[in-house]
């Protein structure tokens, strides 16, 4: 008689995937260059680590480390490799990535705190999906920011309104949000799959979303409902503050069982856009439309006469808020705009001193 041996999950090197399945598309196919399968592979990263990137591919799993050479090349973060990127690789043990393949869509912000760089959060997501929680979360301001940041990143916003169970003005909310932006609007609570439908049926094959918000909104919650199983650690919030306890730690690519893929990304403190005058523009398209009836065509609603911006606030046509923020979202363009070209030339001042 023989012992039975207890039956060992295949590893995860062993998983295999097709390059469609991974958002491989005609667009990656256009930039990818033939390579001798032995040595070289394209992989999508869907994690990285201090030390390495995990990345999928039709080979399987793979650990891939980025040699040195990138970090003190890189001139800023977007030349290095993010969450969602196609890489090509040589394929060794562990795998070294060579290339980043060109981005279709990049989504970033300002780093946090004083320092003036761009913090890359993940590149080629197709939809980006803005949770809200109905709760204490609900925030318009909010909203317009993390739409701003996903028009930058030139992916399809969509609103997902969650924590439907929690709000007893859940429609009304969600009326005011289709009013004032241009995106469609999902209400949900994250766990009743049904909710969830639209979200699958966006999500077909091969196509990437990212599920950015505040911490505790639901965001890996929405994902454990998407993929029928508890794939993300989720956590209750603090019962006094209503806030999320920052549960998600790092930016991981998720595949659900419907061939779509999605990022799941920890919790927002602060959000400081790294965009420019054109997206605010573009994310306030109603007050771009009545500026189309100002008396000055460069008026900036501010004190000049004949201003239909001003006259729609005080006819209640249009919330002061939304212009108040309008205004402060143009100043802090402004000012990042005027603190990156300050870097550049202080940069270039620095390159042109005279050697020692
Ligand atoms: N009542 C209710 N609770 C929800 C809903 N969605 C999520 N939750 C709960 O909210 C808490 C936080 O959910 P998470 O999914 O961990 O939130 P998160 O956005 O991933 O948070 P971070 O990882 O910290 O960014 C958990 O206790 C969830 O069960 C919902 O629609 N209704
Ligand atoms: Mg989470
Ligand atoms: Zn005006």
């Amino acid at each position: 008689m023989t012992a039975k041996v207890p039956q060992k999950p295949a590893p995860k090197q062993d998983r295999k995937w097709n390059p469609a399945d991974l958002g491989w598309d005609d667009f990656f196919a256009s930039h990818a260059r033939g390579v001798d399968p032995s040595l070289h592979c394209y992989g999508r990263i869907a994690l990285e680590t201090k030390k390495n990137s995990i990345v999928y591919s039709e080979f399987g799993e793979m650990t891939a480390i980025l040699p040195a050479k990138w970090h003190y090349r890189a001139t800023d973060n977007r030349n290095l490799p993010a969450v969602g990127d196609w890489v090509l690789l040589e394929r060794d043990d562990p795998a070294r990535i060579i290339e980043i393949l060109p981005r279709k869509t990049l989504f970033s912000r300002k780093i946090k705190g004083k320092q003036t760089r761009e913090q890359i959060l993940a590149a080629n997501v197709d939809i980006g999906f803005i949770v809200i929680g109905l709760d204490c979360n609900y925030n318009l301001r909010r909203i317009e920011r993390y739409m701003m940041m996903t028009a930058a990143s030139g992916a399809q916003p969509v609103l997902i309104l969650n924590k439907k169970d929690l709000a007893a003005d859940a429609e009304a909310k969600a009326q005011e949000v289709r009013r004032i932006f241009s995106a469609p609007v999902i209400v949900t609570c994250a766990q009743h799959s049904n909710d969830l439908a639209p979200m699958r049926e966006l999500l077909k094959r091969g196509v990437t979303g990212v599920v950015i918000g505040s911490s505790g909104v639901g965001k890996s919650t929405l994902i454990n409902t998407l993929a029928g199983e508890e794939i993300q650690h989720t956590q209750q919030v603090n019962p006094i503050t209503h806030k999320g306890r920052h549960t998600t730690t790092r930016r991981e690519l998720l595949l659900l069982p419907d061939h779509g893929l999605l990022i799941d990304t920890p919790g927002m403190r602060e959000l400081q856009a790294w965009i420019g005058k054109e997206t605010v523009h573009n994310t306030f398209a109603d007050i771009l439309e009545l500026a189309s009836e100002c008396r000055f065509n460069d008026c900036r609603h501010l004190q000049e006469p004949g201003c239909a911006v001003r006259q729609a606030v005080e006819n209640g046509r249009l919330d002061s808020d939304r212009l108040e923020s309008y205004h402060d979202l143009l100043k802090e363009v402004q000012e990042l705009h005027r603190r990156r070209h300050w870097k550049k030339e202080a940069g270039h001042r620095s390159r042109l001193k005279p050697e020692p």
